[in-house]
């Protein structure tokens, strides 16, 4: 199977973007969905999953990957009750599994998904992106979360892992992972993919972990999926073929030390979803997310692009963050998930795709 260049789409009434626009994006052939109403924890059933697949479906398109399916914090504490939430994640899992869904993105990040401090920074060419100043997050973990929750609130949007009823509850979620150190958290993950496993061979569903988002503990919570070392951890200690990674190069390449085409390199196999975003650091530590173009920022996105295509890559791919553009704003976009930069993303990475299929070609041609 080649790479698939995939699109992650809200779902109708809760996208600005329609299938009908993405079916003009030249090569996209997967949408990236999710039952976006749904709490962590709770089954999702065969009769809500029907109607979003045939939309897609009808569209064109596959429905192969799912992001995300989020994991319940009962789990990630390791509380008595995790065992009634891994159960559920189980069903869901044999849910999905008929209506052709390959694989699951899902991200182990206690409390807090990906993390920002302004979602629309203006950026010198006029445009604006996600930005994070180092310095506003230290210990107001309320402050962040207001910020976040204002937007979600004026625009009438949720944002997938920031669920307000468990933003609600934010300093008893403080509390439960109190004595929840990063072993613990590890030893947590390993029951939870452990009981997973067996229904993932059966489903032929992978399970592809998120890296954290930034990848460095935040509000004196641990994050385990920041480096290669932590990597290399997380792979050998479930080693399974349906245990594989969603490699977020913007999420690690947050720490300038990750070189992510490395990691693509060592671990090409377990990449089930690469996620393709672009970062510009600063000197402070802060950072702004840019366009995918490689010299717009210091992912080193030519390189990861390459070491993918020479490593055979055969999961999926899609843009990930991109820049607001041409009267996209607040309240008429999702904050990184806009039409036009993540449309010129995916036309950027096709483009060295093909250049790359076709230089090969060359090549072999040569020898014969
Ligand atoms: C942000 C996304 C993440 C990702 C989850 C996966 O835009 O990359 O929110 O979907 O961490 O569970």
């Amino acid at each position: 199977m080649p790479m698939q260049m995939s699109w992650r789409w809200y779902g109708e009434g809760n996208d600005q973007i329609t299938l009908a626009d993405i079916r003009q994006i030249p090569g996209v052939s997967t949408i990236v969905w999710a039952l976006h109403d749904k709490m962590p924890g709770e089954v999702w059933r065969p009769e809500e999953i029907r109607p979003v697949v045939d939309k897609i479906l009808a569209a064109g398109f596959n429905a192969q990957v799912v992001e995300s399916v989020n994991v319940h914090d009962d789990i990630k504490i390791g509380l008595p009750s995790r065992d009634r939430y891994i159960e559920n994640y189980i069903e869901t899992i044999r849910n999905l599994a008929p209506f052709g869904v390959k694989v699951i993105c899902y991200n182990f990040m206690p409390v807090f998904d990906w993390t920002r401090t302004d979602l629309f920074h203006r950026l010198p060419d006029g445009s604006t992106a996600l930005y994070y100043q180092r310095d506003m997050i230290q210990s107001d973990y309320k402050a962040m979360a207001d910020y976040i929750m204002s937007f979600t609130e004026k625009y009438h949007m949720t944002f997938p892992g920031w669920e307000p009823e468990r933003m609600a509850r934010l300093d008893e979620l403080f509390r439960l992972y109190a004595p929840v150190t990063k072993e613990k958290l590890w030893e947590n993950f390993k029951y939870f993919l452990e009981a997973l496993m067996p229904v993932c061979r059966e489903c032929g569903i992978k399970m592809a972990v998120h890296m954290d988002d930034p990848p460095w503990d935040i509000f004196g919570l641990p994050r385990l999926l920041t480096d290669a070392a932590a990597i290399d951890r997380f792979l050998g200690m479930v080693d399974d073929p349906m245990n594989c990674l969603t490699l977020c190069s913007g999420s690690l390449n947050a720490d300038p030390r990750n070189n992510v085409a490395d990691i693509v390199r060592a671990h090409c196999d377990r990449i089930a979803f690469a996620h393709i975003r672009n970062v510009k650091h600063f000197e402070n530590g802060d950072f702004s997310e840019t366009a995918h173009r490689d010299c717009c920022g210091d992912t080193g996105v030519l390189e990861i692009l390459r070491a993918y295509h020479d490593g055979g890559f055969e999961g999926y791919i899609r843009p990930d963050h991109g820049r607001h553009l041409w009267g996209e704003g607040p309240g008429t976009v999702r904050p990184g998930y806009g039409l036009y930069d993540r449309a010129l993303g995916v036309q950027y990475m096709l483009g060295v795709w093909d250049t790359l299929d076709r230089l090969d070609a060359e090549k072999a041609g040569k020898r014969s």
